[in-house]
């Protein structure tokens, strides 16, 4: 096995890997060994098999597939797929928020209620719905219905394309990029790549990104606003982050996935004083909820609860020992937490009859019955304290301080109810530009270590970094999310954040909630008149593993944002394909991919990219 030291840069991260190796249990590290080196033809995408004349595998030996299919042609399939598959999950997650909508709405939802009534009716207005004098529930219902005819075939764009400049509106109806409906785009996508459909990989990929746009602009940000309208629009507000969340003298229950409609139904049960009792009643002195992945991202910018791990921590939250329950709905978790539960006390529950765990227990997750569910969940959790092996316990570390919570509705606030601010910041270049970072941990890549590399050297330039999944906990380990942190930035974004008081990373959400990042680069283009691609903006996927991160960097792309990856979609078999996304996209979009393994090669990337931009404004570089 590779040295621990290799691994990661966490204390907590070795900690765990050592008790691991230790105590014989197997993670992710140990299982990318046993797959390396991987299949070549896989890795470069020339491999298809969407036919039973295949499965083919095309080189320079054996060019063409039994059908005829080039490298280019199964490449580009490959990829749509792949990125249709991320847009999905974002979507479908979507989805399930306006089904909660609904059953509110029917009076179906006993234990959900609408709690942003002024965002609802924002919302509302924003797709073109009658508020005036109108009734909340009535406009909730005619909300939901628009957002889900947002899912269906018969709209000739997604509703919220409202906040798009038009210029890039213009740019998406010529090249025939424009989200139609967010299934739609994700069907269509699974029949061009059908055999003998789509035969042109510079038009399979421009509808790749379509079906990327249909997740950012659609799935994703009904995902985003629903849930802030249902559950509370984020504000700024501290909390803690890393291993040390978890407590000894506590029952813990983490919560692992991305639905906030599960993990905000087990924290309400487990604050209720009967749960407590009982917990207290098996020795605890309480119970503690803690989050993991994107579903911690939801409950840590709304209720401030803390985050134990990102990807790559799931498993080794387990290994401390002291993890009552873990609480999962669906996307990113691996399915190996459920042999890790079982070598300790651990419960593993799943709730999502869409993301069944062999081996777990399981909970079909309604809305109607949520409140009576989760209590049975946190009763599981409670009870599994008194099996708990006190002498395989090791929590190492103390947890760091993190700020939380910045919607843009809140950051607005924060400004004095305008974009002004902002605008005169960049302007004067203090904050010379924005860069989003984003998305996973992959074994692959030394944990963590380009998320927070690159957040530090983009900071000390006074780029402002925005974080959201899985490199929030990254950046918050790092101390990098207290307003302390700017003493790491540059002299710009020291004065800016140092007199607003926050931090110089700014810790926007979830995955879903990179529909908070376009929406303000959409809303800092119209202040300015500009398209998005003028912006001095970027984002930037350091250690991605996902389809949901793919998606998430193309739509990123296809809204003319320069965006980085730190190592390569499964492409590099097709010379087209790679060249498209790495520069042809630039003529086409505005904007391109670009692939760079260093933190430092890459921050000197944007800045010349941001440099170009704020040139191009007419301001100082
Ligand atoms: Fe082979 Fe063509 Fe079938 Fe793909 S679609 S498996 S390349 S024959
Ligand atoms: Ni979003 Fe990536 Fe984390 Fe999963 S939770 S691992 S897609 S960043
Ligand atoms: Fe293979």
């Amino acid at each position: 096995p590779r040295p621990i030291d290799e691994l990661t840069i966490w204390d907590d991260a070795k900690a765990m890997l050592k008790k691991a190796r230790r105590e014989g249990v197997e993670t992710v590290h140990d299982r990318l060994d046993q797959q390396t080196p991987h299949c070549k033809f896989c890795e470069l995408g020339t491999t298809c098999r969407n036919c039973t004349m295949g499965p083919c595998r095309v080189s320079e030996k054996r060019p063409r597939g039994v059908c005829g299919a080039d490298a280019d042609v199964i490449v580009a399939r490959n990829f749509g797929r792949f990125v249709t598959g991320g847009a999905a999950g974002h979507s479908d997650h979507g989805r399930d928020l306006i089904e909660v909508l609904e059953a509110i709405v029917e009076g179906e939802a006993p234990d959900y209620k609408i709690t942003d009534e002024g965002k609802l009716f924002r919302l509302a207005g924003e797709v073109g719905i009658e508020t005036e004098g109108r009734e909340l529930m009535a406009v909730a219902e005619d909300l939901m219905e628009c957002f889900f005819a947002d899912f269906g075939s018969r709209k000739k764009s997604v509703s919220l394309l409202s906040r798009v400049p038009e210029v890039r509106k213009e740019k998406w109806a010529k090249l025939g990029m424009t989200p139609r409906g967010v299934d739609r785009e994700i069907a269509e996508m699974m029949h061009r790549t059908h055999m003998g459909c789509d035969n042109d990989a510079p038009n399979t990929l421009i509808h790749a990104a379509r079906t990327a746009l249909a997740d950012g602009w659609g799935g994703s940000m009904i995902g985003t606003e629903l849930s802030d309208v249902i559950f509370g629009t984020p504000t700024p507000k501290m909390s803690t982050a890393n291993l040390a969340v978890i407590k000894e003298d506590k029952v813990n229950l983490l919560v692992h996935g991305h639905n906030p409609v599960v993990s905000e139904m087990i924290l309400a049960a487990a604050r209720e004083p009967e749960m407590v009792a009982r917990a207290k009643e098996l020795g605890a002195t309480g119970i503690n909820v803690a989050g993991l992945c994107c579903t911690g991202n939801e409950l840590l910018m709304r209720q401030g609860i803390p985050m134990a791990g990102n990807h790559l921590m799931t498993e080794l939250a387990i290994i401390t020992g002291a993890v009552e329950a873990v609480v999962v709905d669906y996307q990113c978790i691996m399915p190996s937490l459920v042999q890790i539960s079982g070598c300790y006390h651990t419960k593993f529950i799943d709730t999502a009859n869409k993301a069944r765990f062999t081996g777990a227990i399981h909970f079909d997750f309604q809305p109607r019955t949520a409140m009576k569910q989760a209590r049975e969940i946190v009763s599981i959790a409670i009870e599994a304290f008194a099996e708990r092996d006190a002498g395989r316990v090791e929590i190492p570390g103390e947890p760091i301080e993190i700020m939380t919570g910045f919607s843009n509705e809140a950051v607005i606030e924060a400004l004095g109810g305008t974009l002004d601010p902002l605008v005169k910041a960049i302007a004067d270049g203090d904050i010379r530009g924005a860069v989003g970072i984003v998305g996973c941990n992959n074994p692959k890549i030394k944990h963590d270590s380009l998320n927070v590399g690159l957040t530090k050297e983009l900071i000390k330039k006074d780029i402002l970094v925005i974080v959201t999944g899985c490199v929030t906990t990254a950046a918050g380990k790092a101390g990098l999310l207290v307003p302390e942190a700017i003493e790491m930035a540059g002299p710009g974004l020291k004065k800016i954040c140092g007199a607003l008081g926050i931090p110089p990373v700014l810790h926007y959400g979830s995955c879903v909630d990179n529909s908070r990042i376009i929406q303000l680069c959409a809303a800092l283009a119209n202040e300015l008149g500009v398209d998005i691609s003028d912006l001095p903006v970027g984002a930037s996927s350091p250690e991605w593993y996902s389809e949901k991160a793919a998606a998430i960097g193309l739509y990123a792309v296809a809204s003319g944002i320069y965006t980085h990856l730190g190592h390569p979609p499964n492409i590099l078999g097709s010379e087209t394909v790679t060249n498209l996304a790495v520069s042809g996209l630039e003529d086409l979009v505005g904007a391109s991919f670009f692939i760079e393994p260093d933190a430092v090669k890459t921050a000197e990337m944007f800045d010349e990219r941001i440099k170009a931009k704020r040139k191009g404004l007419g301001l100082s570089e």
